[in-house]
């Protein structure tokens, strides 16, 4: 019997051992993200999004859990639902969340998403292993108006300029919400944030026809700066273009290595199928390219089908062959808005049987799988 409780005993101090040393082998301090004084927290999903690119792609839907075609989480608040639990049976690995609307002290986001309902969903996923990102359609610091006025502004929000106070207070309150996401241990939850993204375009105020890439610069840095002195740091900044014609387009506006965790594309089927598939393999060649150099992860930040008219077959036959082996972390499909106005399947949605068999493929990842993935 003693025999068999010292064996019992060696056996639990050598599963001790080997458990500390799995936790104790990521060496925290060799991990260098752009804010230098940057979190456990974050440097730890910094490391887990190395790791899940080395093992494929994980899924990612914007707004997954807060509602779909057809449902709004509100309306069965005791469970967490998804379109695309519904047709796997998996949660999304990547949940994307948009806090634009925060900036002016609102309840919800500027697509009626309550901050309440995201921050406990954000708690709720981060528990489960998922990777939470963020993008931020803030309104025109100068017109008040939304994203998508052009009104001159950059300037008017960097040091010096005329709306720098108002500025200030958005970062100051984008800042306590990002504060606000806590799990069970009160460690601030890490989140890839997406700020001033597609800025090749010009849709946006921040866009390439409204600031010159000096001011463009300028504000991502400044912007990092402001929310750092707000006592941010559970933050990895991701700069995403919308699509690129060539690695030019990218460091137009590429505020600089020591600036930069992630680097990213937005790419939308906007121009037929095989344009599109063509424009993954060539944009996310130059993410690899611009990856061997700086040693970044890549994902593609933003993607979805906007008109999937007859394609059943576009995530096995369209999105797949322009993603397979690119070496992207994760690939974050647009919000299931409205049946005009979707990016991923759903129930009864005329793609729904392609994307199960392209959700059963080996390298695509869903929160199951991801949950694996120690930090
Ligand atoms: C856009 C559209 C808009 C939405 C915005 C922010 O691409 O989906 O309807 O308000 O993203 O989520």
């Amino acid at each position: 019997m003693k025999y068999f409780i010292n064996l019992l005993i060696v056996f639990f101090l050598i599963t001790l051992v080997v458990s500390c040393k799995s936790t104790s082998a990521i060496n925290l301090s060799a991990i260098n993200i752009a804010d230098e004084s940057a979190s456990d927290q974050a440097k730890l999903l910094y490391h887990k999004i190395q790791q899940i690119q080395k093992k494929g792609i994980a899924f990612g839907h914007q707004d997954a859990t807060a509602y779909g075609i057809g449902w709004k989480h509100e309306d069965n608040p005791s469970s967490l639902n998804s379109d695309i639990q519904e047709v796997v049976g998996k949660l999304p690995a990547v949940h994307g969340y948009d806090i634009g609307h925060i900036e002016l002290g609102r309840s919800q986001n500027l697509d009626t998403v309550s901050f309440d309902l995201m921050r406990d969903h954000i708690k709720e996923l981060h528990s489960m292993g998922a990777i939470i990102t963020m993008s931020w359609h803030l309104d025109n610091p100068v017109s008040n108006w939304s994203s998508w006025d052009t009104t001159a502004a950059v300037t008017s929000i960097l040091k010096g300029g005329q709306e720098r106070e108002k500025y200030e207070l958005w970062i100051k309150r984008l800042g306590n919400f990002l504060n606000s996401l806590v799990d069970n241990q009160n460690r601030v939850i890490p989140v890839v944030f997406r700020p001033f993204h597609e800025m090749n375009g010009s849709w946006f105020w921040w866009g390439e026809d409204h600031c010159t890439p000096e001011q463009y610069r300028q504000l991502w840095v400044e912007t990092q700066e402001l929310l750092k002195s707000n006592g941010v740091h559970s933050l990895l900044y991701a700069y995403s273009p919308n699509t690129l014609n060539s690695i030019d387009d990218f460091d137009k506006f590429y505020p600089g290595d020591e600036y930069v965790d992630i680097i990213g594309v937005d790419i939308y089927n906007h121009s037929g199928n095989e344009i599109y598939t063509e424009q993954l393999k060539h944009n996310l060649g130059i993410l690899r390219q611009k990856a061997s150099v700086n040693n970044k992860p890549y994902a593609l930040t933003e993607s979805g089908n906007n008109n999937f008219g007859e394609d059943e077959k576009w995530w096995t036959e369209v999105l797949y062959p322009g993603i397979e082996n690119s070496g992207i972390a994760w690939a974050l499909f647009w919000r299931n808005a409205r049946s005009s106005h979707y990016f991923s399947t759903y129930p009864g949605e005329i793609s729904e049987e392609d994307f199960k068999t392209f959700a059963k493929k080996d390298d695509i990842l869903f929160l199951n799988e991801v949950q694996r993935i120690s930090n």
